[in-house]
């Protein structure tokens, strides 16, 4: 599935120009798609995305592919991830099956261009959600599935322990990213200057570090950690503690479809509400029974909630069924028992102290 990415952004419309901002108000590009078909060639955003995605018979859903924990590729070519599981979730709520997803591997520069044009029906590749993605990129942004922030690895032996010491370092940092910005903004607020070392692959991004030509790599934290865990030497390499930014990790659709981006935001509510109502993957049988009018109308055992979105009322817990909740897919993916081992932290239901909360299922 790696070919995705050299394929991705070879389109059956054609030829189309759009004006993208690659990832904030200042960088707004012109990028010319032409070409061959990709691999299932989908129709241009419309007003009607989940009808077509119906004849499809499955979503097509853009990820990284090169983040563990978030969207990789294993050696025997399956995908697996917190974003990935985003994406079998809504194939689970519109097809009843979580395989009902073709990923496609996007990098940081090709990701909003594939929503515009309607390449992929489906964003969920630790995008942050800003407000010029939001208005001139054309995103329509479905709740945030991972709070993080923006921070630094370097080398343990390196003597840096703060960014002040990057002072005319070298920093290695991914283009068409906040990563980008926000590094040239901490460092202009501060008066430091670096160099930065940019490149548009992730793993000549961490190649480039790993060959200590840069003196340090910036990234969400959460892609430190989790691309820490592959580099040749993990235990020589330390996250600095200073965290320069929120990057609030969202998926997203592109904006024109309500209806679609209903859906999506309803799917990603329904993993944080089971969670709440105590519905797991293991025990949403049980609750088929259940009295509780909160639960009946979650479940769809009574109401017509689904419905309204074109899905059908026991779509959460056809989600639940396959996928789990959300503590179920963050344990699977983020937990302890995972190398990346990340604390729930912000990432906790409001309950429990954390930012995750669902509007009501009524
Ligand atoms: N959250 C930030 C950064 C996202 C990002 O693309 N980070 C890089 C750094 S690890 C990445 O995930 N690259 C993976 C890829 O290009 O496939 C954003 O939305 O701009």
């Amino acid at each position: 599935m790696k070919f995705m990415r050299k394929s991705a952004l070879i389109l059956a419309i054609a030829p189309l120009v759009f004006a993208i901002a690659a990832c904030g108000e200042n960088s707004g590009q012109t990028v010319s798609t032409s070409g061959t078909p990709g691999n299932t060639p989908a129709a241009p955003a419309t007003r009607n995305r989940w009808d077509s995605i119906k004849s499809r018979g499955q979503v097509t859903c853009g990820v990284s592919g090169e983040v563990p924990g978030f969207s990789f590729v294993g050696t025997d070519g399956k995908y697996s991830g917190i974003d990935v599981d985003v994406c079998r979730a809504i194939a689970a709520a519109l097809f009843d099956n979580p395989d009902a997803v073709e990923f496609r591997n996007l990098n940081s520069k090709e990701r909003f261009t594939a929503l515009q044009t309607g390449e992929v029906d489906v964003l969920s590749r630790n995008t942050t959600w800003t407000l010029s993605r939001d208005t001139s990129v054309g995103l329509e942004f479905a709740p945030v599935v991972f709070y993080d922030g923006q921070a630094i690895m370097v080398r343990k032996n390196s003597g840096i322990k703060s960014l002040a010491d990057l002072k005319n370092k070298a920093i290695c940092v991914q283009t068409g990213t906040t990563t980008e910005q926000n590094l040239a903004d901490q460092m202009r607020k501060r008066g430091i200057t670096y160099k930065p070392l940019v490149s548009e692959d992730v793993n000549v991004t961490f190649a480039t570090y790993t060959t200590g030509r840069c003196d340090g790599i910036t990234a969400d934290r959460s892609a430190l950690v989790s691309r820490g865990t592959i580099l040749p030497k993990p235990e020589d390499n330390v996250i600095l503690d200073e965290v320069i930014s929120s990057e609030p990790l969202a998926p997203a659709v592109a904006k024109g479809d309500a209806k679609w981006g209903d859906a999506v935001k309803w799917v990603v509510y329904s993993l944080v509400k089971a969670e709440e109502l105590g519905i797991t993957s293991q025990n949403v049988g049980q609750f088929a029974a259940s009295k509780d009018p909160d639960i009946k109308r979650f479940l769809g055992t009574e109401g017509n909630l689904g419905e309204g979105l074109g899905l059908t009322n026991d779509f959460a817990a056809r989600i639940i069924k396959h996928v789990g909740n959300y503590a179920e897919i963050y344990d699977r993916n983020l937990g302890p028992k995972t190398k990346l081992n990340l604390a729930r932290g912000q990432n906790q239901l409001w309950s429990k102290g954390g930012l995750l909360y669902s509007p009501p299922f009524r």
